[in-house]
């Protein structure tokens, strides 16, 4: 073994609890390390994931983005068409969501979005005491993705559960995962049946997808499938990253002063958030030949874990790195991602942070944590299950 032997447990309790230290730990080790906990490599410097990311033929992501090798273990459900396939399928897929999801589709979604945060910023500002995970984070996202995605009012909720279940069955299959799982089929079922083009609306982007099948460039199976990656990736992910933003401010306070006076400062303080507070804490790679990354030697079909949220956070890339600055150029951290899969929903998840921090700005003088807030364990992300928050409305 020519990497360091390390004995952190990226799934374990302690590691969830405060990730930050282990992620100090990891990369003071070496750019590559061994994890004996789970027989697996791992990377935690900015400069080596990012190099991972974009080097997706010889760390490839057909073989799963979890600890599972599914070259090897079954997946719990047929793999994602995007996340966990490789050019050229992945290539001629991606180009089909690319072009659907594009910034100039989701900025069309812009006046809607603005209305919707308008009404529940100033809801929830004038209720004072809230939970930000239930009436900011995961309501906005709820009220607006699945309109987004053309999908109708009723079962909402099983997108949330959804979620937890694809992003724990990244880890191994501990109480954690068997948790998530626990009642999971009338969920398949509801994820499954909303995945048809009976169940979208004519005018959105699944709507779309089938529009492609319609025109043989897809079949009608590849586009309930995409629909699935947008139903698996776009509420979980974007309420866990309004839930830190909202933290983030509430602790925050000279920040949340300079943003209300200059709004303009949203944008740029939400890519400080993502970079600070990533919702995805790890995610793997699989290499397809033996490869040597910063001098170290991996041979061929290993798991390989990227500590996204840590190389956010490595002092090699960025000067005082666990201080929120919101003036600082955050937008290439790797909370999105980077190279060929790097998310598809980015500009979504950017519109429905912008619309709704602006609005907050404009009906909310003053944010606090109104007590502690409680996390909520998952194998991959980092995540909130409750954040009181105290608003003063003005
Ligand atoms: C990025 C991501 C996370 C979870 C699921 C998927 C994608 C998917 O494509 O299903």
């Amino acid at each position: 073994m020519d990497a360091p032997v390390i004995d952190i447990d990226p799934f374990g309790d302690e590691f969830r609890r405060d990730p930050q230290p282990a992620g100090e730990r990891l990369q003071e080790a070496g750019p590559v390390v061994y994890l004996e906990s789970h027989g697996i490599r791992g990377m935690a410097r900015f400069a080596e994931v990012h190099a991972v990311l974009r080097d997706h033929d010889a760390l490839n992501s057909s073989g799963g983005a979890g600890l599972a090798n599914f070259k090897k273990d079954k997946p719990w459900r047929p793999p994602s068409l995007l996340l966990e396939a490789d050019p050229p399928d992945h290539t001629r897929v991606r180009r089909i969501v690319s072009r659907i999801m594009s910034p100039r589709v989701i900025e069309s979604l812009r006046p809607e979005f603005e209305r919707r945060a308008d009404e529940l910023a100033a809801r929830v500002a004038a209720r004072g005491e809230f939970d930000g995970v239930a009436e900011l984070a995961q309501a906005y996202p709820l009220l607006v993705f699945p309109d987004a995605v053309g999908l109708g009012p009723d079962g909402r909720e099983n997108l949330i559960r959804y979620g937890s279940m694809v992003f724990n069955s990244f880890g191994p299959p501990s109480e954690l995962f068997r948790q998530a799982m626990r009642d999971a089929a009338p969920v398949q079922r509801w994820i499954a049946e909303h995945t048809l083009r009976t169940a979208l609306s004519p005018d959105g982007p699944g709507a779309r997808l089938y529009d492609a099948a319609d025109r043989g460039e897809i079949t009608e199976d590849e586009a309930a499938l995409l629909v699935r990656s947008l139903l698996s990736a776009g509420v979980d992910t974007t309420a866990h990253a309004l839930a830190w933003a909202l933290h983030t401010f509430a602790t925050h306070p000279a920040e949340w002063a300079e943003t209300r006076a200059d709004p303009t400062l949203v944008r740029p303080a939400f890519e400080e958030v993502m970079r600070l507070a990533s919702p995805v804490l790890t995610m793997f790679r699989t290499t397809t030949r033996e490869v040597t990354v910063a001098g170290t030697t991996i041979p061929a079909d290993e798991k390989v874990l990227l500590f996204i949220a840590a190389a956010n956070r490595d002092p090699r890339e960025w000067p005082d790195p666990h201080r929120f600055d919101i003036h600082r150029q955050a937008a290439h951290h790797l909370s999105f991602g980077t190279g060929i899969h790097a998310c598809v929903g980015a500009a979504l998840a950017r519109l429905e942070a912008e619309t709704l921090f602006t609005a907050l700005t404009r009906h909310v003088r003053t944010l606090e944590l109104a007590g502690p807030p409680r996390p909520r364990p998952n194998n991959s992300l980092n995540a909130l299950a409750e954040l009181p928050l105290r608003a003063i409305p003005g």
